[in-house]
């Protein structure tokens, strides 16, 4: 997969040096290239933005500026993803859907946005397509950490990318919609807190039963809301006993 980053902070990208994107980068699995902005500017002060038309706070990304970056980066065939606090939210099952891809471009603007032409007209180009993603309810000073978030997310689902796929399934967020049990190691006793004796009894299906009674209680407790969402066909009936 291809993915390029602009930004008019490409030093914040720098974390994708390390560990398993990374490592996808050195083995070829991965081609990442992160863009400066500024690059396309063409005035001597390098200038991206300017005041908001129809006024108020802040400043807001110039679209020349940016369709000069983005005519050069995105071919016939990519996905532009615009990090925005209004778009729609990036889930798991997003993240799968870019990992099929071949080529994301991320332009990462600061928080008052990029001119909304430029979602606009990206949108009808063929052969492109445009997604405005948000990472959360919350207000970043820019687009750099919600692509750090996608790159992640999406670079651990490429084939290769994490050692075990297996690791991949029951995980948080996973096939059974539910958040993850919580898992122990090494040593059994520690700070006075036991593990619990059900991993130590080697009864495989007693186990299993376990942690998916922890997974039910955890969601309910921190996400009602994707408890409410899971499909009863996706419940047992000792589920429904708990
Ligand atoms: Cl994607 N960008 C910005 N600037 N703020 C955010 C966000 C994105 N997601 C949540 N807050």
């Amino acid at each position: 997969m291809r993915i390029d980053v602009v930004s008019i902070f490409p030093g914040y990208l720098a974390p994708l040096d390390l560990s398993l994107v990374g490592k996808a980068r050195e083995t070829g699995l991965l081609d990442l290239r992160v863009h400066d902005l500024r690059d396309w500017t063409t005035d001597r002060h390098r200038t991206v933005d300017d005041t908001p038309f129809g006024g108020g706070a802040g400043m807001v990304m110039r679209p020349d500026v940016w369709g000069a970056a983005l005519d050069d980066v995105l071919d016939e065939g990519a996905h532009l993803l615009i990090p925005t606090p209004s778009g729609e939210p990036l889930t798991q099952r997003t993240a799968e859907a870019l990992a099929t891809e071949q080529h994301l471009v991320i332009a990462c603007g600061r928080y008052e946005g990029i001119d909304a032409r430029v979602a606009e007209h990206y949108r009808s180009r063929p052969g492109v397509r445009v997604t405005e993603f948000s990472i959360g309810d919350y207000v970043l000073n820019g687009g750099e950490v919600a692509a750090l978030v996608v790159v992640e997310a999406v670079g651990r689902l490429l084939p290769g990318v994490v050692g075990n796929p297996h690791s991949l399934v029951e995980e948080s967020h996973g096939a059974a919609g539910l958040l993850e049990y919580p898992v122990y190691t090494k040593p059994p006793a520690w700070a006075e807190l036991e593990i619990p004796e059900v991993l130590l009894s080697g009864h495989h299906a007693r186990i299993e039963r376990w942690r998916r009674d922890q997974a039910l209680v955890r969601t309910a407790a921190r996400r009602p809301d994707m408890l409410l969402a899971l499909d009863v066909a996706g419940l047992d009936k000792h589920d429904l006993a708990t």
